[in-house]
């Protein structure tokens, strides 16, 4: 019997002990060497037992951030000119320095990974100019942008290699953190994990009033967290690395950032969090167990600013967060680590004193009407499935239906219900395109205080039913879908028109 032989028996004897029920979804690997083959064996014996997701919650761990590299702060983005707020973004290949060395082929905006941020002023009218480098369709989606679904970069608006297009439109929602990425159907997840996405960042009078931290990568800090597998190569191999239940990887980048560390000052220092995983859902806590204080959702302020322990984004969630480094014991080693104590992001606090203007007391006037709450539901959404096998109202994504109709300017209110399944479920993060919505409940009580404010991606919990309020304030065809990648590509995601 040759090596190969003995190898694939192996493999399939350690399937068979392990009952698992997915190997199906790995890929086949007909021209494996040896080494390959282990590394393999490794991942399916971590998908079975961790992130295969059969239990949909035990996932593998994150290795330690060693804090060995200072963060990466994405570039702002020029304008093209003086006259008006025009910019170019090009879709690229290339190759990019993550491991000292070694060249990993990834894909960005405007460079060779991930993409620079663009910062927008409510009552901008924008136009960008979008092209596409890459060898294969994209579109170019505007995540939590509240505009006309033409310019919103869904399925629909595929840009075909060496095309390009002008968007346009206006800034015409208040002060957030938002982000962009492709959006093409069956797409989206590899060119994402490939390194396709960046920021952005809407300013307003009230969000220059407030007196927070604004000085951009010195006190008001973008954190994109993306999970990976790297091959033995240093390479992105997202067939390899593919899941159909969300893929996930054992090692973090922060902006891009192998191994990151923070250095800041002795000030209030702001983190603008943005889970951009593919699947992995983040618990952020410090390690000292010290509290922060959230000042934003997806798409805006809260009225007040939530003392926290702890925050879970689920991809595509953003969250604002002041972290007082002038108040903790910077004798200690200070990290921002996750649910399970893998170090994310290590402080290095340096001596320097910042500025220590006090949090404001009143941020925003969101408000959830008496009238909003009393709303019939008019719109039901069962989310339902694993695997290939995920469904909205038992059904997969069709381009050319459309599930529902909402007028333009009309409040409506949405129930989204994640119906278990027998593994017992898993957290859908539901992202709805094109506006904002309001969280009415959970499971019928009051949101907790930090989802008082505008979102546009809620994660709903196995068996949980969510009401939301939700307008269009543009005209279109608009997505609303799971923001677990693999999860929408796998055709969890439907289609409203707003008339
Ligand atoms: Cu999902």
């Amino acid at each position: 019997m040759g090596i190969k032989m003995k190898i694939t028996l192996l493999a399939i004897s350690i399937l068979v002990i392990s009952g698992c029920s997915n190997a199906n979804s790995q890929p086949n690997h007909p021209m494996m060497d040896n080494e390959e083959m282990d590394d393999s064996m490794r991942n399916m014996g971590g998908n079975m037992m961790g992130n295969g997701h059969m239990s949909h919650n035990e996932v593998v761990s994150l290795n330690d951030s060693t804090g060995e590299n200072e963060l990466k702060i994405p570039s702002m983005l020029e304008r093209d000119n003086e006259e008006e707020v025009a910019y170019t973004v090009r879709a690229q290949i290339g190759k990019t320095e993550i491991f000292d060395g070694i060249e990993t082929n990834t894909y960005g905006y405007n460079g060779t990974f991930l993409g620079p941020m663009l910062r927008l002023d409510k009552g901008d009218t924008v136009k960008i100019k979008a092209i596409n480098e890459l060898d294969e369709n994209t579109t170019f989606h505007w995540h939590g942008l509240e505009v006309a679904a033409d310019a919103d970069g869904g399925p629909h608006d595929v840009i075909k290699p060496g095309e390009e297009k002008i968007i346009e439109f206006k800034v015409e929602q208040e002060a957030a953190t938002l982000w962009f990425h492709p959006h093409p159907e069956g797409k989206t997840s590899e060119q994402v994990y490939n390194g396709l996405a960046g920021l952005i960042y809407i300013e307003d009078d009230n969000s220059k009033s407030l007196g927070l931290p604004t000085d951009y990568g010195k006190n008001d800090i973008p954190l994109i967290f993306q999970d990976k597998t790297f091959d033995d190569k240093k390479q992105l191999n997202y067939r390899a690395a593919m899941n159909d239940d969300g893929t996930i990887g054992d090692t973090l980048l922060i902006n891009g950032t192998l191994n990151p560390k923070l250095t800041v000052n002795k000030e209030k220092v702001r983190l603008r969090l943005l889970n951009g995983s593919n699947a992995r859902n983040f618990t952020f806590k410090l390690n000292t167990g010290n509290s922060f204080v959230q000042i934003a959702t997806d798409g805006g302020f809260l009225n007040a600013p939530v003392t926290l322990n702890e925050i879970t984004l689920t991809p595509s969630e953003r969250a604002e967060i002041v972290v007082d480094f002038a108040e903790l014991n910077t004798a200690n080693d200070l990290a921002l680590i996750n649910e399970d104590g893998s170090i994310l992001l290590p402080f290095d606090v340096s001596g320097q004193n910042g500025e220590t203007e006090e949090i404001q007391k009143e941020l925003n006037d969101f408000a959830l009407t008496s009238e909003e709450k009393s709303l019939p539901v008019t719109k039901e959404i069962e989310l339902f499935g694993m695997m290939e096998m995920v469904t909205i109202n038992g059904k997969k994504f069709d381009p050319e239906r459309i599930d529902f109709t909402q007028e333009q300017g009309v409040t409506e209110v949405w129930e989204i219900y994640n119906k278990k399944d027998m593994m017992g479920g898993m957290i859908h993060p539901f992202h709805i395109h094109g506006t904002q919505f309001k969280i009415i409940s959970r499971d019928g009580e009051e949101p907790a205080e930090n989802e008082q404010g505008w979102k546009d991606s809620i994660a709903v919990h196995p068996g949980e039913r969510v009401k939301i309020a939700i307008q269009f304030n543009h005209k279109g065809v608009y997505m609303f879908h799971c923001h677990i990648l693999e999860h929408e590509d796998n055709g969890m995601m439907g289609q409203i028109e707003v008339k």
